[in-house]
């Protein structure tokens, strides 16, 4: 089934230019990309993105990074699009993630670690949510979908 998942090139990843490289990771695997824009999260979005962390005692820092600098948030579509793009990402320390995945290939850090992807269907609804509005989102037809999928994936 199509999912969404709401993607984050986090302030190092924006700081280090590693944006086209994210992008070109996604576009290359067949991803559809259907809203793009640069942010700067406010400390509002972030305890309701973070809501699951508010009492660990990493958040201060956290949020504090994730303010750091502005953040470019995308919306990408495919069938099973959450899952598909964490395989992408890698594990979220950095230095553990495997070789060929973004952060396996980009970043040592925990906490600096380039990109955020939703966890689940359920989370890309809720973070699409309160980063975009009807407007900002494009379902455009991707008319190559077909070189991507078989035609019953599709159905
Ligand atoms: P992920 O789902 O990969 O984004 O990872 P988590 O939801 O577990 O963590 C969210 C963010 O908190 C991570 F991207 C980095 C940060 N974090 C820390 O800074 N320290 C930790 O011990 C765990 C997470």
């Amino acid at each position: 089934m199509m999912g969404r998942s709401v993607v984050l090139i986090k302030p190092d990843g924006v700081q280090r230019g590693l944006i086209g490289e994210v992008i070109k990771r996604f576009e290359q695997k067949g991803l559809h990309l259907v809203g793009l824009k640069m942010i700067s999260l406010t400390d509002a979005i972030l305890d309701e993105w973070y809501v699951h962390h508010k009492d660990k005692p990493f958040f201060p820092s956290l949020k504090a990074y994730m303010m750091s600098y502005p953040v470019v948030a995308m919306l990408w579509e495919g069938i099973e699009a959450a899952t598909t793009i964490r395989t992408l990402l890698g594990v979220t320390k950095g230095r553990a993630a495997a070789a060929g995945t973004i952060r396996g290939d980009f970043a040592m850090s925990q906490q600096y670690n380039l990109v955020h992807a939703s966890e689940s269907d359920e989370a890309a609804e809720k973070e699409q949510s309160l980063i975009f509005t009807e407007e900002e989102i494009f379902p455009w037809m991707k008319i190559d979908l077909s070189q991507f999928y078989a035609e019953e994936e599709l159905k």
